[in-house]
């Protein structure tokens, strides 16, 4: 009876929100037409990865089509869609995206109280080869939005009103989080909608499994390699864990999410700083770990915690089950 109550009562990612939004009196729906066009960028970008494979045949994003026109890119035309949706929705001050080099200022006429910073397609590395990829957003709220200015972006993590990726694998997925839990919901392609298939996500206290890129572990720094190793040959007596790393952050974060385990982005003598992006890569995650229930840590202190200085900063990251980071960030304390 009752999964054929579900199946007739569709819990879209808009009636969710709406519902959510109820909560408070003040709200007058900006938020839920802000995440409309959200969503509709990742309908568009799902649409066109699942295409991707068909370019030389059709001439989609990136390759020459039959009129001889070189098309864009898949991440350029991307970032051109939720740019334009993003301004349309005329919610939005400020956005900060991995593929502008600067921040695009809404015009007057146009604005709203959010500042949206957005992966729009990340994971470049997987896009010709058909492996899952995905797009990363974060929410701020502008101070003034009369004035708005770089400085309403370059704030810490922890004071994002929302986080979310979306993720283009086997099928596709959004995850979001308006700081009360986590929740993901599935497309269905039939529908166009996004239904929500898993409630109040909570990541495991503890995992098996740990995501790397180990290619680097020559320029680890001590902690890390530490970490690493008693991964592959741990000394209290548990069962070694497993490795996964996909080299897309969604994919591997959205395992991570579901599975329990800890993905790590760490620093490195050629990468001081790590290879993520703070705004749109490291606390948009960051944020979905903690809601979940883990943790987030740089090597330093709590991921959300940091203030960016500049748009593009990156920072080295360990995102994941309570107690794995927990273990990371003793290895930091005891080196410092
Ligand atoms: P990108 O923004 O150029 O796609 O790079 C970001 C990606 C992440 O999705 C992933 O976690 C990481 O780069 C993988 O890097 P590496 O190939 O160094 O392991
Ligand atoms: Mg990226």
């Amino acid at each position: 009876h009752s999964a054929d109550a579900q199946r007739t009562d569709l819990m879209t990612i808009t009636r969710y929100v709406l519902n959510e939004q109820s909560k408070h009196p003040e709200s007058r729906g900006d938020f839920t037409i802000l995440l409309n066009h959200i969503v509709l960028g990742c309908k568009f970008v799902c649409s066109a990865v699942n295409k991707a494979g068909l370019a030389k045949l059709i001439g989609l994003a990136g390759e020459t089509n039959v009129q001889g026109e070189e098309q864009k890119k898949l991440d350029v035309l991307s970032n051109e869609v939720f740019v334009k949706a993003l301004i349309s929705s005329s919610r939005t001050c400020i956005l900060v995206s991995e593929e502008d080099e600067e921040a695009t200022i809404v015009e007057p006429s146009k604005r709203g109280k959010y500042c949206v910073v957005f992966d729009p397609l990340d994971g470049s590395s997987n896009i010709d080869c058909g492996v899952s990829i995905g797009t990363i957003f974060g929410i701020y709220v502008v101070k003034d939005d009369h004035e708005p200015t770089i400085e309403d972006v370059l704030q810490p993590g922890k004071h994002m009103v929302a986080a979310g990726y979306c993720m283009y694998g086997s099928s596709c997925t959004l995850v979001l989080s308006t700081g009360t839990g986590v929740n993901g919901f599935t497309l269905d392609p039939s529908l166009g909608e996004f239904i929500l298939t898993h409630p109040d996500i909570k990541i495991p206290k503890k995992g098996k499994i740990y995501s790397v890129n180990e290619g680097n572990a020559k320029n680890w720094d001590r902690p890390t390699a530490t970490y690493v190793e008693k991964c592959k040959f741990p000394t209290d007596g548990s069962s070694p864990k497993s490795l996964r790393y996909i080299g897309s952050m969604v994919a591997d974060v959205h395992r991570t999410l579901l599975y329990g385990g800890i993905f790590l982005y760490p620093a490195d003598k050629k990468s001081p700083n790590g290879k993520l992006r703070v705004l749109y890569e490291v606390f948009p995650m960051s944020f979905l770990m903690e809601q979940a229930g883990g943790q987030a840590f740089t090597g330093k202190q709590r991921a959300l915690d940091l203030v960016p200085t500049k748009l593009h900063e990156r920072s080295p990251i360990f995102l994941g089950s309570y107690d794995d980071v927990e273990e990371i960030k003793a290895l930091y304390a005891a080196e410092a």
